[in-house]
């Protein structure tokens, strides 16, 4: 009789027991119904597993939960199974890797991951330590498999099945070849382990990606979708299916919702006097611009500035020295910029990344509707606080000038070239 497998069939944690299964000759099926977010928060479900997470394997014997405990069960239901080793040290090293696996592989791509789909609060310093981590611990992984095939032994185990399901989920949603040509033999093994037959035929063809995802908003804490109802007993046994490989993507992370949208309260800078600077007309002058940007946008710029009505700031990233990676400095002014959504109707902003070597300078402008910065992007956008800021004083010349140089990106900026500028507008 089959075992029952209740997850969803892009889930890389059930990847393991799927290929555990094929290498020991168990049938494993998976619900073939199951719906993320929704199968896992029914009765029946949190009866098998109190946390309602995936993977859960129905045995004849009680349910099984947590995606190693299950991979280790069904290979022990094959006697002196391979994938278990076959000495005492070989049990030892399998059960290191995995933990290994776990904690220092599948925990830092996680931390890394699921900030950048909106899952949980993005901060930079915790992207960049969970980066430094995984480097850390496939820097070690690589020393260890510069001299050996796999990781424990001559063969497949139980070690290399945890392992590679987990180093899928980063080589197919973050790590791209820029990062991962640092570990020449953690590529080797991980192409080396999806192309053996048994780890094929669940994954099917795997892809590395080619980018790291955009960071998103962080989706407020939904609620959770109506669990289905428990089901009456005598009904028809639930409909189970053979796993087949999927092209999508490995399913890493719970499932979240959106929230319905509240009414807005008015803004209170709706209420201040009207300005004779339209916010709208300076963003058109500056997209419109090609040419002669000094003489038409600065210009214009200036004719149209308001210093009752707006107020003009600069801003510094107080912690430079920690931009040592360029794709993370730039996902971070990124992020900012895309929280900094809530204040389109109030703001214009240039954001410059300077330097061509790390660790890189972040520096920028802003403008602000309203003498100062309006209370509520203080409130609701956490990266202000990750800036120094200074009100520009328009009476100094020099100072207006670092303003025009910020809005037409100017290169060399103090003296450094830029490698990126972004506009807020
Ligand atoms: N340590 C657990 C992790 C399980 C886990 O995080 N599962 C995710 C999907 S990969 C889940 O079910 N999330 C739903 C939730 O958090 O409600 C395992 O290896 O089985």
């Amino acid at each position: 009789m089959a075992l029952v497998l209740h997850a969803s069939k892009t889930n890389k944690n059930a990847f393991k027991t799927l290929i555990v299964a094929e290498y020991s000759g168990v049938k494993v099926e998976l619900v073939e119904s199951f719906e993320m977010g929704v199968s896992n928060k029914t009765p029946e479900f949190l009866k098998m597993n109190p946390i309602g997470k995936v993977p859960v394997l129905e045995t004849p014997d009680g349910p099984i939960f947590e995606s190693n405990a299950i991979a280790r069960y069904v290979a022990r239901l094959k006697d002196d199974n391979l994938l278990y080793g076959s000495s005492l040290i070989d049990y030892g090293h399998i059960e290191q890797w995995i933990d290994f696996a776990s904690l220092e592989i599948d925990a830092n791509i996680l931390n890394w991951l699921r900030p950048i789909l909106g899952l949980r609060v993005y901060l930079p310093p915790a992207e960049e330590d969970a980066i430094s981590a995984l480097k850390r611990a496939l820097d070690a992984l690589n020393f260890h498999l510069a001299s050996n095939t796999f990781l424990v032994g001559h063969s497949v185990t139980l070690a290399d099945i945890v392992t590679t399901c987990n180093l899928y989920a980063g080589f197919t949603r973050l790590m791209t070849k820029n990062f991962t040509r640092e570990f020449p033999h953690v590529e080797r093994y991980f192409w080396t382990m999806v192309n053996q037959p048994n780890f094929r035929k669940i994954l099917g063809e795997v892809k590395q990606t080619e980018s790291v995802p955009p960071v998103q908003f962080a989706k407020k804490p939904s609620q959770p979708k109506e669990p289905a109802k428990a089901k009456p007993k005598n009904e028809p046994k639930k409909e189970v299916k053979k796993h087949e490989p999927e092209k999508a993507k490995a399913e890493v992370t719970e499932e979240e919702e959106e929230e319905a949208p509240k009414p807005k309260a008015k803004n209170p800078l709706d209420l201040l006097p009207p300005s004779k600077m339209i916010l709208d007309e300076w963003k058109r002058l500056y997209s419109n611009t090609k040419t002669n940007f000094r003489e038409v946008a600065i210009k214009g710029f200036w004719d149209m500035y308001d210093p009752e009505g707006y107020s003009l700031w600069f801003c510094d990233y107080k912690y430079n020295d920690e931009n040592t990676v360029s794709f993370v400095t730039l996902n971070k002014v990124g992020g900012f910029l895309q929280r900094m959504d809530l204040a389109r109707k109030y703001a214009f902003g240039k954001m410059l990344v300077i330097g061509s070597e790390p660790p890189f300078k972040v520096k920028g402008l802003w403008l602000f509707r309203g003498s100062e910065i309006p209370q509520f992007i203080i409130d609701e956008c956490y990266d202000m606080e990750l800036y120094d800021w200074k009100k520009v004083d328009i009476s100094d010349e020099a100072q207006k000038e670092r303003v025009n140089q910020l809005i037409e990106d100017c290169e060399p900026f103090e003296g450094e070239p830029l490698l990126d500028a972004k506009c807020f507008k």
